[in-house]
């Protein structure tokens, strides 16, 4: 069997305090298990995301190859997840997991996600969720238990609406076929 082909896509926009720490904790571990490559988009930030980026790409060291781009044009969406450029940069892997580049979702989780990717019937896409009772346990921090909530009673909307059974519908941390992207 061929070696399944990950790409992990890193949105970031004014990044640059954050983008360094995200890549040194995707898991080395992947690269045994899949052809890994991982791709920085930065769409025009206006600090030094893209430099702190190329930084880590230089300083080498992780056994997948980091690959760094600058959208010089001007940000169209603020919400890049299924952009045009994901679509594009992921042609010829099977799968692209989408995480950001500020730290809001943690990169040690991305082994569970793609396993779940890889090894189950092959899903169209693959939502991480944090809205299990554990989470809202560990949060301690009060908005965070509020927010925690309001997304709860949406996300509970939004399945009768669709008829669907997500525990979280605004979760960013995805992993998407590329097969169902194009
Ligand atoms: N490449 C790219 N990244 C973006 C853009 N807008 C936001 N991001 C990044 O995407 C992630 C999510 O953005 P954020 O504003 O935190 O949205 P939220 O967490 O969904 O509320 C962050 O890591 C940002 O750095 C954009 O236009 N282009
Ligand atoms: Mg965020």
């Amino acid at each position: 069997m061929p070696t399944p082909r990950l790409l992990i896509l890193i949105v970031a926009y004014n990044a640059e305090k954050t983008i360094a720490e995200v890549l040194a904790r995707v898991p080395l571990s992947l690269a045994a298990e899949y052809h890994v490559e991982v791709l920085v988009l930065d769409d025009s930030s206006q600090d030094g995301t893209f430099q702190a980026s190329r930084g880590v790409q230089r300083g080498g060291g992780v056994p997948f190859p980091i690959h760094v781009l600058l959208n010089r044009s001007i940000r169209a969406t603020r919400q890049p997840e299924v952009s045009d450029t994901t679509s594009r940069s992921s042609r010829g892997f099977d799968y692209v997991a989408l995480l950001h580049g500020d730290g809001q979702y943690a990169p040690e989780c991305l082994p569970d996600l793609v396993r779940a990717a890889f090894v189950t019937a092959k899903p169209n896409a693959v939502f991480g969720s944090r809205m299990f009772e554990e989470s809202e346990r560990r949060l301690a921090r009060r908005d965070a238990v509020i927010q925690v909530r309001r997304n709860r009673i949406l996300s509970w909307f939004q399945n009768r609406m669709l008829g669907t059974s997500l525990s979280e519908f605004h979760s960013g941390y995805r992993v998407y076929s590329v097969a169902a992207l194009e």
